[in-house]
């Protein structure tokens, strides 16, 4: 079993940190679980454009208030405690934060460890396996 506490992965290389977020990787492709989990912290006032072409992602609100555009159809759904998105078309979109939000992330295929967004919002499919 595998037993993590966020107080012991804040500074260390799974506390990844951009200008818009701070993510703790709870659980990681090498742990074996066919996801990743992560807590994000997205910080107030900032717009973040994504575009997970090579994973698909569900989001979990547990704290703060802010918005996702889908870019296809434009369409602005608000985020809030209590509201989950899954991203089962590997749409492309806008993360708004109105307040600070703290989000629970799932990724199919599982995140390696430090990916941060490239220029088109889009993580790397970076291989790692379970050992
Ligand atoms: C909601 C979202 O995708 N935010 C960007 C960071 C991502 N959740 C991550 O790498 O943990």
């Amino acid at each position: 079993m595998i037993v993590r506490r966020l107080d012991d992965i804040k500074g260390t290389a799974l506390d990844v940190k951009t200008s818009n977020w701070v993510s703790r990787r709870l659980l990681l492709a090498r742990d074996g679980m066919g996801f990743s989990l992560h807590e994000t912290t997205i910080f107030a006032g900032t717009e973040t454009h994504i575009w997970y072409q090579n994973h698909l992602e569900a989001v979990y609100c547990i704290e703060g208030s802010g918005e996702i555009e889908t870019v296809a159809d434009g369409r602005v759904h608000a985020i809030r405690p209590g509201v989950v998105y899954a991203l089962d078309d590997h749409d492309e979109h806008y993360l708004r934060a109105h307040e600070d939000m703290r989000l629970v992330c799932v990724f199919n295929p599982p995140l390696t460890g430090g990916e941060v967004h490239d220029e088109k919002g889009v993580y790397p499919l970076l291989a790692d396996v379970a050992e």
